[in-house]
């Protein structure tokens, strides 16, 4: 049987979902619909299906990583938001789920407060882009598609 194309799932945590309503002088004027848009267009021309989920729940965002151990996705694409510095808990469901992931943020985060200095996610991650606005998805998902194992 000839296998589908691979699947990407791009997980966007808290706050996302106000992307090019409040504070565009960080984040933009780019909506979160536009960027996954884009996303899927980007999938595509790489030959991939993007998927996308956002949630404003630490414990959604882990039950739909272990979703997708079982579906199975072949990688993700995170924006984990707030929770990139706090939740050892989403650290452990990548981990555990065994995926590969890139990590993406909107901000250059060593341009922020020094509480976004920190990620918990970055050193489980194949790479991080972030400070690109929208193009740090897009990089991100050229970069993960890049690196996918050969199956
Ligand atoms: O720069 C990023 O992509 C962040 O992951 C965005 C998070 C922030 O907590 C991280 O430190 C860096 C915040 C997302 C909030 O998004 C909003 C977008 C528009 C308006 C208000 C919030």
């Amino acid at each position: 049987v000839k296998a589908g194309p691979r699947r990407i799932l791009v997980l966007n945590g808290p706050n996302l979902n106000l992307l090019g309503q409040r504070e565009p002088e960080i984040y933009g004027r780019t909506t979160l619909a536009e960027v996954v848009a884009r996303l899927e267009a980007l999938g595509d021309e790489l030959g991939v299906a993007v998927e996308h989920h956002q949630s404003n729940h630490e414990g959604e965002l882990i039950d739909r990583v272990h979703e997708a151990m079982a579906e199975p996705v072949d990688g993700l694409l995170v924006n984990a938001g707030a929770y990139t510095h706090t939740s050892i808990a989403l650290r452990d469901a990548l981990l555990g789920a065994g995926l590969p992931f890139v990590e993406v943020h909107l901000s250059n985060l060593a341009r922020r407060e020094p509480f976004r200095h920190q990620s918990l996610l970055a050193d489980a991650a194949l790479g991080v882009v972030q400070g690109f606005g929208p193009l740090s998805y897009e990089l991100g998902l050229r970069a993960l598609v890049a690196l996918l194992p050969p199956r």
